[in-house]
């Protein structure tokens, strides 16, 4: 009953959903970025503590050390850089387990990649935990394509006696991998390079994504269609199927309220 309810809200919401400008008025209120004609996007993403600032600072040769995402005036460390000419704006999102609602952090980290579109997103991850790391990488491999993913601290991971095979883990996922030492400056040319190559193809693999038991399955794929036609090329409609069958109300309700906000004077019952 409560499933037909929303199913019938979200052809009324469907109706809400117009333009292409999600993305420039989410970064123009969140940042106060607008990015110039031919500027990347590229959004970092890792845990706490993998060493996105430090990839940060070496990309853009600057220095940030924190940047402040609680409330709603979410604000976190941007950076301008080029690399062979192609100017990039830098985003360092807050270090984050999962891409959920619970948490301030999370949100913040989940709106930008639904919101702001990034050309890609750079997942960092520590090579010595790459497994509780993955988790994160999954969860954004449901929204976008267009990941990146650092094995940073290769070092330690070397030091520990860990050797990651960053070949097979690129089959893996079907994303690029790049390892970078990046206190040492390590392996970020290659960064670099890869995330150049990431922003201006328009030929991106499918990434691997998670695929569940046959039950939630078939019930993605009878709802999947309706979230299609509600939210068509805004976000991933499979992504927000999954958070619809979770009981993720907050994420659809955010969701909901920036697509509804592009029709002019448009409100939606939440
Ligand atoms: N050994 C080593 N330490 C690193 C590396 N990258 C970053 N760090 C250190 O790890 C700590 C956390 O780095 P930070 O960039 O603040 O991580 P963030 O929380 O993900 O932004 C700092 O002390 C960095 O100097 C690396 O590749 N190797
Ligand atoms: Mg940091």
């Amino acid at each position: 009953m409560a499933l037909m309810c929303w199913l019938r809200s979200i052809e009324w919401w469907g109706e809400c959903v117009a333009g292409e400008d999600i993305c420039r008025r989410y970064l123009k209120d969140a940042f106060d970025i607008t990015p110039n004609e031919g500027e990347f996007i590229v959004a970092l993403a890792g845990n706490p503590n993998v060493g996105k600032s430090t990839i940060f600072n070496a990309l853009t040769g600057m220095d940030q050390h924190t940047g402040n995402w609680a409330g709603k005036t979410v604000v976190g460390a941007v950076g301008r850089f080029e690399w062979i000419g192609v100017r990039f704006i830098l985003v360092d999102l807050p270090g984050t387990y999962s891409l959920g609602t619970r948490r301030a952090e999370e949100a913040a980290a989940r709106d930008f990649i639904c919101f702001a579109k990034p050309d890609a997103v750079i997942v960092v991850v520590d090579a010595s935990r790459l497994e509780r790391n993955l988790f994160l990488v999954l969860q954004v491999l449901e929204i976008t394509k267009r990941v990146v993913v650092c094995v940073n601290l290769m070092d330690e991971a070397k030091e520990n006696g860990v050797m990651i095979d960053l070949l097979r883990l690129e089959d893996i996922l079907r994303v690029s991998v790049v390892g970078t030492t990046a206190k040492r400056q390590e392996g970020i040319y290659e960064l670099r390079n890869v995330l150049l190559r990431t922003c201006q193809t328009d030929d991106i693999r499918t990434p691997r994504r998670s695929r569940y038991s046959a039950v939630i399955e078939e019930a993605v794929n009878d709802l999947l269609p309706y979230i299609k036609r509600a939210v068509g090329e805004t976000v991933d409609a499979r992504w927000l199927t999954m958070r619809r069958l979770e009981g993720d109300t907050e994420c659809l309700r955010r969701v909901r309220e920036m697509l509804s906000a592009q029709k002019e004077g448009g409100q939606c019952e939440l």
